[in-house]
């Protein structure tokens, strides 16, 4: 006969406790702590554009592992706005009131990603930039690498608010062609003045001054149509139409698109933008210093800053197109 085992009883219901409760547990614990941990997630965010004044993108931080598939619902909530995402092969769409786009990608690299708007929309449009952030497997955001900027700017001391009026500035424009034409006879000036870092860390009205005991017997004139000649094999065709694209979605509605720096918006900014067209001060800088300023913006004079939106060579176009306000590439025989 068996007798009643109080003790037996306890275990029995144990077993089935931990049947009934822990074998859930466990796999509701694997899908919801761990699983996301790893790769091929798909992840889903309502995102709202709305122009700065009334809150920018909602939410402002989007968080989510390497590996994930990324679906973004973006809500049109007030007038058109563009989304795009600075370094990453995501193309940009447009966000129309009331209306709602599908944006979806895998995050194949860790890091932080600027997203923002690229169609103007209010006058404080430059504040629409939220923060994509995508963390390693180990839930780690690795840290960015220095820039080339920052190492520059840090190693080599640029200085990005001095002012920098030209000691020599050319009167009229200079014609990259007729300097092509001249570096023919003066092969041995220019072959000393053709590298790209020492050309891009040089003002022009320095390699001007340089140029005035190297070339005795040229006018001003055609020194400066050899220093667009020489400008001109910083860049290529391609780099300055590329440039010409990031310059007329980014810059244009304050520098305008002549360079003149009266574009749509300049009225509502603290100072007034650069004109690129002035060569008493552009001769003066280094395009070092203008990606400087490009990447790290001004401060607290209007200028946003692009660092965190554009690649190196995206920076560099853009700094290269900014010199045909000054120097004439059109007729040139690349
Ligand atoms: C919202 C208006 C605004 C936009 C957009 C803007 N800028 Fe500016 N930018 C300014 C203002 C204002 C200044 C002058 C004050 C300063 O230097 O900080 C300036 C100055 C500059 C300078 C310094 C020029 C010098 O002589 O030192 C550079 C270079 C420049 N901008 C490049 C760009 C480029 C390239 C873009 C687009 C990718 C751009 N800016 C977009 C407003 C703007
Ligand atoms: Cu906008």
């Amino acid at each position: 006969m068996t007798m009643y085992n109080p003790k037996r009883e306890l275990f029995a219901f144990a077993v089935v406790l931990l049947i009934v409760v822990g074998f859930p547990a466990i796999v509701f614990g694997y899908q919801y702590v761990y699983q996301p941990r790893s790769a091929g997630d798909v992840k889903v965010f309502d995102l709202t554009a709305q122009v700065p004044e009334g809150g920018g993108w909602q939410p402002e931080r989007i968080t989510v592992n390497q590996g994930d598939r990324v679906r973004l619902r973006l809500h049109g909530a007030d007038v058109v706005h563009g989304f795009a995402v600075g370094r990453l092969d995501v193309d940009p769409v447009v966000v129309r009131p009331g209306e709602v786009e599908i944006v979806e990608f895998v995050a194949e690299e860790a890091g932080q990603f600027t997203f923002y708007c690229d169609i103007w929309c209010s006058p404080y449009h430059y504040r629409m930039r939220g923060m994509l952030e995508v963390l390693s497997p180990d839930g780690d955001l690795p840290v960015e690498p220095p820039t080339a900027t920052e190492k520059h700017l840090n190693e080599l001391g640029i200085l990005v608010d001095e002012p920098h009026p030209a000691t020599f500035y050319p009167t009229t424009t200079p014609s990259a062609e007729a300097g092509r034409l001249l570096a023919e006879d003066y092969a041995t000036v220019v072959e000393a003045w053709r590298d790209v870092e020492k050309l891009r860390s040089t003002s022009s009205s320095d390699v001007f001054a340089a140029l005035q005991s190297e070339t005795p017997d040229l006018t001003d004139e055609e020194r400066w149509d050899l220093i667009a000649y020489l400008w001109s094999t910083t860049t290529t065709p391609k780099q300055l139409a590329a440039g010409k694209r990031l310059y007329a979605k980014n810059c244009a509605a304050c520098h305008a698109m002549t360079g003149t720096g009266d574009g749509p918006a300049w009225e509502h900014l603290q100072d007034e933008p650069q004109s690129f067209a002035d060569a008493t001060t552009m001769a003066g800088g280094t395009s070092w210093i203008y990606y400087a300023k490009t990447a790290r913006g001004g401060m607290g004079t209007g200028m946003p800053y692009f660092g965190t939106l554009f690649t190196e060579e995206e920076m560099w176009s853009l700094v290269d197109y900014v010199w045909t306000f000054v120097f004439n590439y059109d007729d040139l025989s690349w």
